[in-house]
């Protein structure tokens, strides 16, 4: 399977659930020393760092961008697409719809987690889907445009009171035909609101198209109770291509925590 470990350039999202937070060169190296075959990135916006710069870095490194990141919208600029204001929603679409245009230049899907928003005050539930069914009628095409897919992560009930689970997000994509968005499966997060989470990834099933491979604690896997071998069950009947990625906190000890995920993944035959 293939393996990709987080990057995050954004000062605001320090504290976030990233394994690396250096300068790029350096991350890079160390990505490829542990042995992954992709870097995930978490940039503070499309025009930050140039596309070429990156290219040139994955080719020196052996390395892939498998996802690009875009909670910055959120965290620095307070932007999602379901805000109350449309000035804000226009601003957030085309936040998103750069990140594409960024993301295609690396072959690389963007996610939407954060900058999806939440329902609630003026935006109620329905509104707050028709909002995001609307804005990603345009996002699915400019997906299609760029070559990459969509990438949508259902967050846990912190976070979004959206979709917290796969199997709702997955119909509401197929009841529109979104077909070039696919969903995220962040285990930290199906760890709070799935009942099962090997059946929730049988349930989503070829929908599924990227994911966050988190213990139960949210550090890097075998440092909680989740059950990895269960889940790489399902992810292997459902025949899953995607990438891994660790998306995850380190206790201060990034590359032993990006070892570990990579140990983690081999051991349960992924
Ligand atoms: C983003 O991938 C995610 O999982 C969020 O919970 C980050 O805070
Ligand atoms: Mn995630």
């Amino acid at each position: 399977m293939k393996t990709a470990v987080t990057l995050c350039r954004v000062p605001e999202m320090a504290a976030g659930p990233f394994v690396f937070h250096d300068e790029l060169d350096v991350v890079f190296a160390k990505a490829a020393a542990c042995g992954y075959d992709a870097v995930e990135l978490f940039f503070g916006g499309p025009d930050e760092v140039p596309a070429e710069t990156i290219r040139s870095l994955c080719e020196k490194f052996g390395l892939s961008v498998a996802a690009i990141g875009s909670g910055a919208g959120m965290v620095k600029h307070g932007l999602s697409l379901t805000d109350c204001s449309q000035d804000k929603r226009r601003e957030a679409q085309d936040f998103i719809l750069r990140m594409i245009d960024f993301g295609g230049q690396l072959g690389a899907p963007v996610i939407l987690g954060s900058m999806q928003g939440k329902w609630g005050g003026e935006v109620s539930r329905e509104r707050a889907l028709e909002l995001l069914s609307g804005a990603f009628t345009t996002i699915d095409k400019a997906a299609a445009d760029a070559g990459v897919p969509f990438i949508y992560e259902p967050l846990n009930r912190y976070e979004t009171n959206l979709f917290n689970r796969l199997l709702p997000a997955a119909e509401f994509l197929c009841g529109h035909g979104f077909a070039h968005i696919v969903l995220l499966a962040d285990l930290f997060h199906m760890n709070i609101e799935e009942a099962d989470i090997a059946q929730a990834i049988r349930d989503a099933g070829s929908k599924i198209g990227h994911v966050h491979w988190a213990d139960s604690n949210r550090l890097a896997m075998g440092s909680g109770h989740t059950d990895s071998a269960a889940i790489a069950a399902a992810l292997r009947d459902i025949s899953y291509q995607g990438y891994i990625s660790a998306e995850i906190f380190t206790n201060g000890d990034p590359e032993a925590a990006a070892r570990q995920t990579l140990a983690s993944i081999r051991k349960v035959g992924l």
